[in-house]
């Protein structure tokens, strides 16, 4: 018996080095694979969970006065209570609104930032926030610039 588990492990730890797929099936076979093996064979085919998001710094003092300021002249609103800005944007209908959404969308995922937003109709009312530093940052900046780039 203990010799065929063995012959069962070193089978598993093949498969995976060559079929990324058998990664998975032994995660989800619950394969008797130690840790460190099997990061190591994940991380040779490749399943990397390292994210490659720089982080950024909430925006200065100074950088608000700077950078909100033709964002706030375009209509976006600081919010009281949480240190965010907010936009409503209105749209002949709702097919208009979701194609914003749709290139907005494609940038929140070319640079992993994403807006929280609410549509209805041909109503698209928009948060921006990083929550990985709780606040404003740039990213929310150039998302929100962007954003009214679109609508012009
Ligand atoms: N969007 C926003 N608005 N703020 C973030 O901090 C953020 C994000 N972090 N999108 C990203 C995703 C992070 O959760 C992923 C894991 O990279």
């Amino acid at each position: 018996m203990f010799r065929c588990r063995n012959i069962y492990k070193a089978g598993c730890l093949v498969a995976i080095h060559f079929h990324p797929a058998a990664l998975k099936l032994s995660l989800l076979a619950r394969t008797p694979i130690n840790d460190i093996q099997l990061v190591a064979a994940a991380v040779r085919v490749g399943f990397t969970t390292v994210s490659t998001r720089k982080m950024v710094d909430k925006l200065s003092a100074e950088e608000r006065n700077e950078l909100l300021q033709p964002l706030i002249q375009a209509g976006w609103k600081v919010q009281s209570n949480r240190d965010a800005i907010e936009k409503e944007f209105k749209f002949k209908d709702f097919n208009e609104a979701f194609g914003f959404m749709t290139r907005v969308a494609l940038l929140a995922e070319k640079m992993d930032h994403h807006p929280e937003w609410f549509n209805v109709y041909n109503k698209v009312q928009v948060t921006l926030s990083s929550h990985d530093v709780n606040g404003l940052s740039k990213r929310d900046v150039r998302m929100a610039a962007f954003m009214d780039l679109l609508v012009k």
